[in-house]
Parts: C-alpha cells; sequence; structure tokens
C-alpha cells in the first residue's frame, strides 16, 4: 500500500491526503515533523535529505515534494480527470501550482507563521502586514481568473485546484483582513463540497 510520511497539519502533507482523498486511493500515513520528529533520522533522510514532509513510498518509489507528488499520483491514477491529457490543459493546472510555489505561500507562508504558530508577543507584524496586502493581490488575480471558469484549469476540478485550495483555506480561516471576491468565494465554497477536502484540509489551523 502507499505509504506516506508527515503530520496531518503540514500544508504540503495535506496536498498529498487531498489527491489520495479524490483518487479513493488507499495509504497508510506515518506521524512525521515538528512535535513527531522522525523526519531527522538517517533513515529518513536517505528518503528525503531535506529532512521535510511528505515523502511517499509508493511500491518502492520514493518521491517528495508535495506538487510533484500530487502530478505523479493524478498522472497515475487520474489522467484524464484531475490530470488533463490535453497538454495545454495540462500546463494550465501546472502554472497554478507553480504559482502557488513561487508567489502565494512565500506571502502566505511569513503570515500563517506569526498568526498562528507565533506567540503574540513575538509576532513580526510588519511582516504580516506586508503579506496580506500581497496575499489580497494574489487572490485579486486569481478572482478574475475564476470569473469564467469554475476551477483554475478549466470547468472540472484538477490538480491544479489543489495547492491553492489548501493556501485559500488558510487565507480564508485566519483573522485578517480579506476583501469579498466573488468568484473566489464561489470557488472555495465549491471546494468545501468536496468530501476529501473536507476530511483532510478543513482543520483547525496549528
Ligand atoms: N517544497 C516542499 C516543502 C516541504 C516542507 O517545507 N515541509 C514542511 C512542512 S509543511 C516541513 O517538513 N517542516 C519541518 C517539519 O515539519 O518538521 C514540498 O512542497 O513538499
Amino acid at each position: 500500500m502507499l505509504k506516506i510520511w508527515g503530520r496531518k497539519n503540514s500544508i504540503n502533507v495535506q496536498k498529498v491526503l487531498w489527491v489520495c482523498g479524490e483518487l479513493a486511493l488507499p495509504f497508510d500515513r506515518i506521524d512525521a515533523g515538528m512535535a513527531f520528529g522522525v523526519n531527522n533520522t538517517p533513515e529518513y533522510k536517505a528518503m528525503n535529505p531535506n529532512g521535510l514532509v511528505p515523502v511517499i513510498n509508493d511500491a518502492g518509489f520514493i518521491l517528495w515534494e508535495s506538487h510533484v507528488i500530487v502530478r505523479y499520483l493524478a498522472r497515475k491514477h487520474g489522467l484524464g480527470t484531475l490530470c488533463p491529457v490535453d497538454p495545454r490543459a495540462a500546463a494550465d493546472a501546472d502554472r497554478w501550482m507553480d504559482w502557488v510555489s513561487t508567489t502565494v505561500w512565500v506571502n502566505l507562508r511569513p503570515v500563517f507563521w506569526n498568526l498562528v504558530r507565533t506567540a503574540p508577543e513575538q509576532r513580526d507584524m510588519a511582516v504580516v502586514t506586508s503579506g496580506i496586502k500581497l496575499l489580497k493581490e494574489n487572490f485579486g488575480i486569481l478572482d478574475k481568473v475564476l470569473a469564467d471558469r469554475a476551477y483554475v484549469a478549466g470547468d472540472a476540478f484538477t490538480m491544479g485546484d489543489i495547492p491553492l485550495g489548501v493556501c485559500a483555506f488558510r487565507w480564508y480561516n485566519m483573522d485578517i483582513d480579506r476583501p469579498a471576491y466573488k468568484h473566489l468565494d464561489a470557488w472555495y465554497a465549491r471546494l468545501c463540497e468536496r468530501p476529501a477536502f473536507k476530511q483532510y484540509c478543513m482543520t483547525a489551523l496549528t
């Protein structure tokens, strides 16, 4: 059975759990990271020299980097659905996944880390304020894109929605200034109806 290493509250682990849920793939998850440790052991670092979660073992094939894992599982088990066959549609989904790595997460991480994982007296509020402003711009871009499509890569849910969906959950569930974005709000409401998103991603922010 597919093995997944990673704690349930990690944004990057949640992407992998969500894709497994969408694909109805059974898996065995092993807690790792932060308080659980495991990820700094030599055995773990032999699988992922970065010592980060998630890692998967699919019948002996070890893989790390959450977006790569999402793409791999979507291509292997959801070609034509989660992973579009058409090269342009697949690139569209890929584009939004990479945009999370290069842009959205860069702005969201310091806001999340300060507001959720840092004691109030130790927070760097200048970083938080700047991140919130940039996130408004990022989600504003997505709102415009979603004006003529139900999901980021077209009318069907794809792997492209997964990294953005877990970021959106944090954005909507932190106590921050957030404009109402009609199309983004409707997309997010659609995600919130998906059983796998509910099960693996709509969890308390810790
Ligand atoms: N680019 C990597 C980043 C992985 C990463 O930063 N993972 C974090 C959790 S979200 C981690 O392992 N932190 C150390 C820990 O949990 O102990 C990916 O997308 O998989």
